[in-house]
């Protein structure tokens, strides 16, 4: 059967594909941009869980296929959690991720170390077509560099260093990444839920 990956983004695509095919899962992964003609929902959610199901839902009920989604974003201690579910157009275009990265380092450029601890967010969601909703979350907590380092994974990930770590998230190979981020520890979270509800 098929299970719809209800987003637009490639580097969560591969990271979910990874992540789901890791814990054995029988479905047919497809992405959203196998359905063009579904416009993308408006993410209206003031939470990550929100957003996640705003957009699982979308794609179900346009398809009538189960689908996931993911939302997620990186979380500043000293900005009070921004930029938050706003991740993704900090710097004002939607997915610039360069731009977005630049910007932030630039607002946090005064605060020193010991003031720089972040983390990144995920909630991943399921909807199925009878409306049938689950949602979890998974965060990965670290501090952010003066600079980017590294040239895997995506988004923030060459300025967030995880506890622990003496690398950036984009320093760690995929598989190292997956084994500790947000976006893995929810979805292997949502797993048995998608075995339950879908069989
Ligand atoms: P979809 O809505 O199509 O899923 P999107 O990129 O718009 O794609 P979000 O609204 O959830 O998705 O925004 C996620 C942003 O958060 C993403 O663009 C990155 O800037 C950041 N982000 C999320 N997970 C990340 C990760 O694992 N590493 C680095 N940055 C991440």
């Amino acid at each position: 059967p098929r299970l719809i990956l209800a987003t637009r983004n490639q580097g969560k695509i591969s990271e979910l594909r990874a992540i789901l095919s890791d814990a054995g899962l029988p479905y047919e992964l497809v992405g959203a941009d196998a359905y063009p003609d579904v416009p993308d929902v408006k993410e209206t959610g003031v939470t990550f869980a929100e957003n996640a199901l705003l957009k699982a839902h979308a794609l179900t009920v346009a398809t009538g296929l189960p689908a996931i989604a993911d939302d997620s974003g990186l979380c500043v201690d000293v900005l009070g959690g921004a930029p938050g579910i706003f991740s993704a157009r900090w710097a004002g275009r939607h997915g610039d991720d360069k731009a977005n990265l630049e910007l932030l380092l630039a607002q946090l450029s005064d605060i020193a170390d010991g003031h720089r601890g972040a983390h990144f967010a995920c909630a991943a969601a399921l909807a199925l077509p009878d409306g049938t909703e689950a949602v979890v979350e998974g965060r990965l907590t670290g501090t952010l560099r003066h600079a980017p380092a590294g040239s895997g994974g995506f988004g923030y990930d060459p300025i967030l260093q995880p506890l622990g770590e003496t690398r950036t998230c984009a320093e760690l190979t995929a598989a190292e990444k997956n084994a500790i981020s947000h976006r893995g520890q929810a979805f292997r979270a949502l797993v048995p839920v998608i075995r339950d509800l879908l069989g």
